[in-house]
């Protein structure tokens, strides 16, 4: 497979950091001199640009958090004049006010550069049609994968997302050979398709780009297996720029890491100190070449461990492994730690479960309760109810050896958990305090 580029996707890891360390002096005296917030952050620190002799110093930075560009809204952040901004995209899936984040000319260039990389990683060339399925509108999904995939010459239809029977009318009367959208999304294509009586291994369709929520080996392989194609999963984040931060290539075995745009450092979520080596951490990232909207320390609070072992690809950039928590949907039942990935897996590990499902957390008096909503393939639907103990039983002893907990199992018809055409709703904490 090409690499899209070469020179900087397989720079040997010296010199990588020497470019990484002149990248992070220049955009430390960028911010110190244009962004107020961080100015005085610094100052508060006694740090002056010229402190930053090593990537080591990165640590004398404060970390960012959410907090700050919900405090700056809708500008506060930005480093340059809205007149040198050509473009603004707004975070997803917060309550309240969005983050606003801008792009100059030079940024649309770099995320266009980084987003080709992405595409070329997972296989796409010039010969696909590429159908993106993801949100336009200032989603940064939508756009960002287009851009990089025009760059590597691919015909790119921007069907956006909704419409299921058109979108299966389009793979179909105009050849799409890949799609781009949320992995629940994709799921979601396979089942109307399978309604129809649509068979998408006959179709041309053979990859699949997924990213923008999180999705365990189980789902790529049931979309994989579905859909008749190969998945690969991309990662990103409106703050840092939006896709093209980070995805596999067709090996499928971490995701190869933009290090020459951005520094990634694991933390302790709770200390912040640095992990050890190999070991997981919170991911924290700082833009090297951001002229509109650099972030310092970013904190993504999503969980990683990251290897820099080259891969079989070529590619020397570090890999982060698939995202499958973060440090804030932890959900803490009775006393218990819970991430809806882990029930996710549980739920997968059980023959006839549809990845469709809906954890629902709860208080009755003082104790928290968990149900999760579940729905059965159609195939073993009638099956399942008629031995519906033992099935209940089967699936809640899966989940307590995975979660160590007990849950209450509701089993639902095919089809009635909501679809989403965007990132999937998995909880519904009704507690009032957690
Ligand atoms: O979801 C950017 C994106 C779009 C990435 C399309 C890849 C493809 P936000 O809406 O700001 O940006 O959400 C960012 O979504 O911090 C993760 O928690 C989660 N996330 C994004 N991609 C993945 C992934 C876009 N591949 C937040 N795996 C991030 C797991 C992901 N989680």
């Amino acid at each position: 497979m090409p690499i899209w580029n070469a020179e900087y996707e397989t720079m040997p890891r010296e010199q990588l950091a020497a470019l990484q360390l002149r990248r992070l002096q220049s955009t430390v005296a960028w911010v110190y001199e244009r962004v107020p917030y961080y100015r005085q952050e610094l100052d508060a620190r006694g740090v002056k640009p010229r402190d930053i002799r090593s990537l080591e110093d990165v640590r004398l930075l404060p970390l960012t958090d959410k907090t700050a560009l919900r405090d700056t809204y809708p500008y506060g952040m930005f480093a340059v004049d809205l007149e040198q901004v050509v473009r603004v995209h707004s975070s997803s899936g917060t309550t309240g006010k969005p983050i606003v984040v801008g792009y100059t000319k030079g940024d649309l260039n770099t995320w266009t550069e980084l987003t080709a990389r992405v595409v070329s990683a997972a296989g796409v060339t010039a010969a696909d049609r590429v159908q993106v399925v993801f949100l336009y509108g200032m989603f940064t999904g939508g756009w960002g994968m287009h851009y990089g995939m025009e760059r590597v010459g691919a015909t790119v239809f921007p069907a956006g997302s909704g419409n299921t029977e058109r979108q299966l009318m389009m793979m179909q009367d105009f050849g799409t050979t890949a799609i781009v959208g949320t992995p629940s999304y994709a799921l979601y294509i396979a089942e109307v398709a399978e309604k129809a009586g649509i068979d998408m291994h006959a179709l041309p369709l053979r990859l699949g780009l997924f990213g923008g929520e999180p999705s365990g080996e189980g789902m790529r392989e049931e979309i994989e297996q579905r859909l008749g194609i190969l998945a690969t999963d991309n990662y990103g984040l409106s703050e840092v720029m939006g896709p093209g931060v980070s995805g596999e290539c067709e090996h499928q075995c971490g995701l190869h890491m933009a290090e020459d745009h951005f520094l990634f450092e694991l933390v302790d979520p709770v200390t912040s100190e640095p992990v050890p080596a190999g070991g997981e951490g919170e991911l924290i990232i700082t833009s090297l070449t951001k002229e509109a909207f650099p972030v310092l320390r970013y904190r993504t609070h999503d969980l990683t461990t990251i290897e820099t072992a080259v891969c079989e690809c070529g590619r020397t950039s570090a890999r982060m492994r698939k995202v499958r928590k973060r440090t804030d949907d932890m959900l803490i039942i009775r006393g218990v730690n819970v991430f809806p990935s882990q029930i996710e897996d549980a739920l997968l590990a059980v023959e006839g479960v549809e990845p469709h499902y809906l954890i629902v957390v709860d208080r009755e008096g003082a104790m928290d309760t968990l149900e999760v909503r579940i729905e059965v393939s159609p195939a073993i639907f009638s099956d399942v109810m008629r031995n519906m103990v033992a099935f209940n039983k089967q699936v809640g002893e899966k989940i307590a050896s995975i979660v160590g907990l007990q849950a209450k199992i509701t089993l639902v018809e095919p089809g009635t958990i909501e679809r989403t055409v965007g990132k999937a709703r998995h909880v519904v904490d009704n507690r009032t305090q957690f």
